[in-house]
């Protein structure tokens, strides 16, 4: 018995821009995709009704079937700006599969990997070109632009790992990244509704 074979084949990374050839799903997050994720929320309100549905970030993904035994891969750039004094962010998630991890190369930009466990342990990994952050079993993860210009980075994960964006929806993260005097500091979520440590 033999089985199919699926042919070698390769992607060109435009390590700049993060632009991925050929690509599979391409998904752009606006402000009004993450409407109850930044904690500011007159904040949101106020940029919705005067500038319009702000694009926040893109992530371009490899078409690969998403089954274990396959290792998918995709390049996310998070536009800069903040909601409120708030820096722009992924939505976040854990894996369906909790035990799955992860790897992200920072391609341009810089900003910081947040990571939560489910007893509401934060941490964060400052991230910057050439940068290349591990995500361990069991961690939620976010990506954070605190610089001004876009933060660019490639993700390779397990193709059985799923993401799980419920929890991280109805939860929050304990701990948000925000402004104070030019420079990004964390601080805890009023709105968070998880475990504390
Ligand atoms: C990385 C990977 C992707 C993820 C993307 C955006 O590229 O982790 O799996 O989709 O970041 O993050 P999120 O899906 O949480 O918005
Ligand atoms: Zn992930």
């Amino acid at each position: 018995m033999s089985i199919k074979l699926m042919e070698p084949f390769k992607t060109y990374l435009d390590l700049q821009t993060g632009a991925l050839q050929p690509v599979g799903e391409v998904v752009q997050r606006r402000l009004s995709d993450m409407r109850n994720m930044y904690a500011d929320t007159q904040a949101v309100e106020r940029i919705l009704e005067t500038e319009g549905d702000r694009l926040i970030y893109e992530v371009r993904a490899v078409d690969l079937p998403e089954t274990a035994g396959f290792v998918l891969y995709g390049t996310t750039v998070i536009y800069p700006g903040r909601v409120g004094d708030e820096y722009h962010m992924t939505k976040g998630h854990y894996h369906e599969k909790r035990d799955r991890s992860e790897m992200y190369v920072g391609l341009g930009g810089a900003g910081y990997l947040v990571l939560q466990a489910e007893d509401g342990t934060v941490r964060g990994v400052p991230m910057e070109k050439g940068t290349i952050a591990y995500v361990p079993p069991c961690w939620a993860h976010r990506t954070v632009n605190t610089g001004e210009v876009p933060f660019v980075f490639l993700a390779v994960w397990p193709g059985d790992a799923g993401h799980d964006y419920h929890t991280i929806e109805q939860l929050g993260f304990a701990r948000l990244l925000v402004e104070r005097d030019g420079q990004p500091v964390f601080v805890g979520n009023p709105r968070y509704g998880g475990a504390l440590r």
